[in-house]
């Protein structure tokens, strides 16, 4: 995170610096050499050793910022995620956005795009039985202070993860997970998530809230989520025996 601070500053301050030079010539060049009466143009045919040194200098400046701002950016994207960071897989439609939580065992059951269909919409593996008390959501609910780790899909077309306030978007593109979307609240409160890839009619409508609640709060939320898929999965195997022994 810091080296990602030095960067943008280095950048800013050096914009800065390169505008201030440019335009200070420009306008004095404009004065200097106006158009008025007993003054004649001077025709330059071009000097090679400035040519030569405002070609290699900027040349370098942005060999330089391309190669720091591509390791910042494989730090940031591909670093470490804490082992216990929070996976939540968010499956992006049109037009909206599912999220599914791992629920009791805190593991996330498998899942895959090929077994996406109306009625599996996050391509779970039913296999897995680690998938089995998974629970859904229509809100990003996340504690403040720990770290989410984001499984980013699409079921139709691009989408775009968009979170201004965490200075974080990503596309999610079809037929692919996007596994680096990790982030960490510092404050409680509620956000939203928004759709920033124009995706059809109802794109300006693509949200989902985000809630960011103290750590009990959300434990608290969690349990009773979990409860509920617990509760349904047990449901479910009732009637399954009811219909076999009919
Ligand atoms: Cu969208």
């Amino acid at each position: 995170m810091v080296t990602f601070f030095i960067l943008i500053n280095f950048i800013f301050w050096l914009t800065l610096a390169v505008f201030v030079a440019t335009q200070t010539v420009y306008i004095v060049y404009l004065v200097k050499y106006r158009r008025r009466p007993g003054h004649k143009a001077h025709y330059s045919h071009g000097n090679n050793t400035l040519e030569f040194w405002w070609t290699i200098i900027p040349t370098a400046i942005f060999l330089t910022l391309a190669i720091w701002g591509n390791r910042v950016w494989h730090d940031l994207t591909q670093g470490e995620i804490p082992p216990d960071a929070i996976t939540v897989d968010i499956v992006s439609y049109q037009f909206g956005w599912d999220l599914r939580y791992a629920g009791a065992d805190r593991q996330l059951g498998k899942s895959d795009i090929e077994l996406m269909t109306l009625e599996n919409k996050y391509g779970v593996d039913p296999a897995d039985p680690a998938g089995k008390d998974d629970f859904t959501s229509t809100e990003l609910v996340i504690p403040v202070g720990k770290t989410v780790h984001v499984l980013l899909r699409s079921r139709d077309v691009i989408h775009s993860f968009y979170v201004p306030a965490f200075r974080l978007y990503q596309d999610a593109v079809p037929g692919r997970t996007i596994k680096w979307v990790h982030f960490t609240t510092t404050q409680t409160g509620e956000l939203e998530i928004a759709c920033s890839q124009l995706c059809g009619t109802g794109h300006y409508n693509m949200k989902a809230k985000i809630r960011i609640l103290p750590v009990e709060e959300y434990e608290k939320w969690y349990a009773d989520k979990s409860a509920a898929a617990l509760a349904a999965l047990e449901d479910e195997t009732v009637t399954e025996v009811v219909a076999v022994n009919n």
